[in-house]
């Protein structure tokens, strides 16, 4: 029933995004890149903030929410009817990479986030001596997903660096889950 509904929406072109990672990480400053606005104002989000953005013929409706410790706990309140989920990691905080991984794997458990693709952005790629995308990918444990399909980029939302390539893959992904089922 749930993936006809998907179905339903991904053939009427529009698509529901969430974008989650830990407090810092870049998330609203990758949406806000992606609008053309200005990335330099960017402060914490402190609940959630919906954004509408048109691509390739899609109506991507992105769902940015607050990453701080406090607030992860309301995260669950966003899962229902998410096409994609956008995991996007802080690639210059090696310290917390660890609850970055934690914080990841309590979410691919969730079923009502099991339909949905992911897409791992490796943010801040513009900052020198910043993790690799397969140092990530090995310390996310990326390999080991088994219940999604996923693809990690490294990106920047300063330079805009595969932004719109992620995007492209969300797109993508969802034309192609059309003919699947
Ligand atoms: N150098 C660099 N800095 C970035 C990049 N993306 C974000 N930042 C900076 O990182 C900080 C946090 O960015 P936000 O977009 O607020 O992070 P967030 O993930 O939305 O954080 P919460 O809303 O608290 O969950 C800001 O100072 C940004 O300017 C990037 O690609 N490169
Ligand atoms: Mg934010």
């Amino acid at each position: 029933m749930l993936s006809v509904l998907r179905k339903a929406r991904l053939k009427d072109k529009e698509m529901r995004i969430l974008m989650l990672g830990l407090d810092n990480a870049g998330k609203t400053t990758i949406v806000k890149k992606l609008m053309n606005e200005d990335v330099n104002t960017v402060s914490p989000t402190l609940g959630f903030i919906i954004q509408t953005i048109d691509y390739e013929g899609y109506r991507l409706n992105i769902w940015d929410v607050g990453g701080q410790k406090t607030l992860r706990s309301y995260w669950r309140n966003y899962f229902e009817k998410t096409d994609a989920l956008i995991w996007v990691v802080d690639a210059t905080d090696r310290l917390r990479i660890d609850d970055c991984r934690h914080e990841l794997a309590s979410l691919l458990v969730e079923e009502r986030l099991m339909g949905a693709s992911l897409l791992v952005f490796a943010n801040k790629k513009d900052v020198g001596g910043c993790m690799t995308d397969e140092e990530i990918q090995k310390a996310l444990r990326l390999d080991d997903i088994k219940t999604h399909k996923w693809v990690i980029l490294g990106c920047s939302a300063i330079t805009g660096l595969l932004l719109k390539e992620g995007l492209g893959w969300v797109v993508q992904d969802a034309k192609d889950r059309l003919f699947l089922y």
